[in-house]
């Protein structure tokens, strides 16, 4: 299978992305991934899965997986290349603003909800780490990735600024963007998709 070079900024952003919701790394987005990741999630924060808002994660991340199905599933084999991945991110949520709002942005609410542990709406650095770590970036950027996205430079991280972040990372292209820096992992050398490196 190959991969075709990206084609912009936000094709990287997809493609590095790619790599933290293929969790088993076959090369393909599928429900088990879907499972694994919030379960990752839940766990390395430290939130049961039946407490309110550990079913409200993987409820979100149960209708995501259906909106991906709809969306970007194109060949219906149920599962997810990463050119549907990337195309499907670009044309169900970048171009389409009602859309992300629906499909996309609940997930980042579950997430970030179960990320800040003490409900006071912000996240502090070792909860941001946490988020990185369940996501599984590789990156040792995690720390600077948190003073990019701490713009007031208060030591925390709103709620509304993750989201804010995590919309810009998924539909700008702007390389000045502070939203790239989400993931603190997209300017790292190499993404790798599967067994494969594409960039
Ligand atoms: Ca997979
Ligand atoms: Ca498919
Ligand atoms: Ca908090
Ligand atoms: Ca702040």
């Amino acid at each position: 299978m190959s991969v075709a070079a990206p084609q912009d900024l936000l094709d990287r952003k997809f493609d590095v992305c790619f790599t933290h919701a293929d969790i088993d790394g076959n090369g393909f987005f599928e429900w088990e991934d879907v499972l694994a990741l919030a379960t990752r999630i839940a766990d390395c924060l430290g939130e049961p899965k039946d407490s309110p808002k550990g079913q409200k994660l993987f409820q979100t991340f149960t209708d995501f997986w259906t909106y991906v199905q709809a969306k970007m599933d194109v060949d219906n084999d149920g599962k997810v290349s990463p050119e549907e991945w990337r195309n499907g991110l670009r044309n169900a949520f970048a171009k389409d603003p009602e859309a992300y709002k629906a499909g996309f942005r609940p997930l980042a609410e579950a997430t970030f909800k179960v990320c800040d542990r003490d409900g006071d709406g912000s996240l502090e650095q070792s909860e941001f780490a946490k988020f990185h770590e369940a996501f599984g970036c590789k990156s040792a950027n995690s720390e600077l990735a948190f003073q990019k996205l701490d713009s007031d430079g208060d030591g925390e991280l709103t709620v509304d600024e993750l989201l804010s972040a995590w919309e810009e990372y998924y539909t700008s292209n702007d390389p000045n963007a502070r939203g790239n820096w989400l993931y603190g992992d997209v300017w790292d050398e190499t993404v790798v998709v599967g067994s494969k490196i594409i960039r």
